[in-house]
């Protein structure tokens, strides 16, 4: 199973774990906040996902790799890009083929919760909610981004000093069909 955990309050370097020591389990994050984790490893990896995006429409992917080799002086712009709290209109399907790096996603009471993701795993946060990402300190994260239409990343910023009443913590699923 992928490891889940609430992340340390103000962590100097989000690139590190900054474990708080209170883990979440894959069920949790799927009963609460429909988040959906998987592990895929072996030759029939890629004939897995394959199924899973053929059932679930997922019609076009692309590759990336977030690294300073690969992007070069873009790299710490991306990395800043992705760790803003953000969220999406559409799921976001990720399925890592190397390195390691953090889906920071909120909790159902608005805390965040770290998602560490390596080669194999399989991830996917629903629409709507908000969340970040971060490569590990290693610096090196390489995924298959699936999409249910064209490849498309547009992404909403959280407003400052916006608080989300509990009571409307469902609302980001409406976006679901
Ligand atoms: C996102 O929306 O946060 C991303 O696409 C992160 C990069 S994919 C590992
Ligand atoms: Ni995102």
């Amino acid at each position: 199973d992928m490891r889940a955990f609430y992340l340390q309050d103000e962590p100097d370097n989000p690139k590190n774990y900054n474990d708080s020591g209170t883990s979440v389990s894959a069920e949790e994050l799927r009963n609460t906040i429909a988040v959906e984790t998987w592990h895929f490893e072996g030759p029939d990896a890629m004939n897995l996902i394959d199924e899973m995006a053929e059932k679930r429409g997922y019609t076009s992917r692309d590759r990336v790799i977030i690294s300073p080799q690969s992007m070069g002086d873009k790299f710490e712009t991306m990395c800043k890009k992705f760790y803003q709290e953000h969220l999406h209109e559409d799921e976001e399907i990720r399925y890592i083929t190397g390195g390691e790096g953090f889906f920071d996603v909120r909790s159902i009471d608005d805390k965040w919760i770290r998602i560490v993701v390596s080669t194999g795993d399989f991830i996917i946060l629903p629409a709507g909610i908000y969340h970040r990402f971060t490569p590990s300190n290693k610096n090196h994260t390489e995924a298959t981004r699936l999409f249910q239409s064209y490849p498309k990343w547009n992404s909403i910023s959280r407003p400052e000093g916006d608080k989300i009443e509990v009571s409307s913590l469902s609302a980001p699923f409406s976006f679901h069909p």
